[in-house]
């Protein structure tokens, strides 16, 4: 796991590193009720989706050869969204960046997710992910028994998870 802050500059593509010195640390995601952690196995992927609920699960693989309607599902990815509920992936192969909106909203904190990383974002965080220039992720997506998240692109400022996500993050 690498976080920064994003250097905003959007002429370069979305692919691109995006690199700035301002280094994150992994309790800086927590402040933003983030929640990142390693985990080599996938033993340990069971024990934090059973002591969360989470009862199934699927395999994405984002790249050109593999994810039908690639361009399309890598636009969506990648609009400003949120979900009611929270989204949890744990990397099995390859890399991806996960954008998510800073404390105060001015910039996007990138974070790179590698194999063994997972990273949990709580319902109501604005965010979205893109594949690295190497093109290629495989991860797990969790689900809880009735997931809410379909994804709510930005603007929906009056969402009641979103109010609920700001006031936990005051
Ligand atoms: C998401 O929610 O943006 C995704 O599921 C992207 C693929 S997970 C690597
Ligand atoms: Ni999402």
């Amino acid at each position: 796991m690498k976080a920064y802050i994003h250097d905003g500059d959007d002429s370069v593509s979305q692919f691109a590193p995006h690199l700035t010195d301002t280094l994150l640390t992994s309790n800086d995601l927590d402040s933003i009720g983030v929640i990142y952690k390693h985990l080599p196995t996938i033993m340990e992927v069971d024990a934090l989706a059973e002591s969360r609920a989470y009862v199934s699960r699927d395999t994405i693989e984002v790249s050109p050869a593999t994810l039908p309607e690639y361009e399309t599902k890598m636009k969506s990815f990648y609009q400003e969204h949120l979900h009611e509920d929270e989204e949890i992936r744990y990397i099995l192969e390859g890399e991806g960046y996960f954008d998510v909106r800073s404390k105060d909203d001015q910039n996007w904190v990138r974070v790179l997710l590698e194999k063994g990383d997972l990273l949990i974002l709580p319902a109501g965080i604005y965010h979205r992910f893109t594949n690295t220039e190497t093109n290629y992720i495989k991860a797990l997506r969790l689900f809880q028994l009735e997931p809410k998240w379909i994804a709510l692109n930005r603007p929906v400022e009056n969402n009641k998870y979103r109010n609920e996500y700001l006031n936990s993050i005051q």
